[in-house]
């Protein structure tokens, strides 16, 4: 009888550089975003990310427009890119 795969390799690696973490029951994901220039647009993009359900990091980088979001679930894109899109930038 088949073993069911640990929880943390259930899933295939979804896009844009999604990993499962080692944490148990936790994924971090890097997202491009553009327009960010300063501090207050990281700020801005990690607290609507944030405000995501099952989000409990937001690490984002003007510099390199990478956003990391560490999560309890995967996220479904179109809500990331909303959240991205209501504080004013874009997912590359
Ligand atoms: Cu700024």
């Amino acid at each position: 009888m088949r073993q069911p795969a640990p929880l943390a390799y259930r899933q295939p690696l979804p896009h844009r550089g999604e990993t499962m973490s080692s944490e148990a029951n936790t994924v971090t994901a890097v997202y491009q975003v553009t327009g960010m220039t300063c501090g207050h647009c990281e700020g801005a993009v990690a607290e609507e990310i944030g405000a995501l359900d099952g989000v409990s990091s937001v690490k984002a980088v003007a510099s390199t427009g990478q956003v990391t979001v560490v999560s309890a679930a995967p996220l479904a894109d179109d809500a990331v890119r909303a959240a991205v899109d209501e504080a004013g930038y874009e997912l590359a």
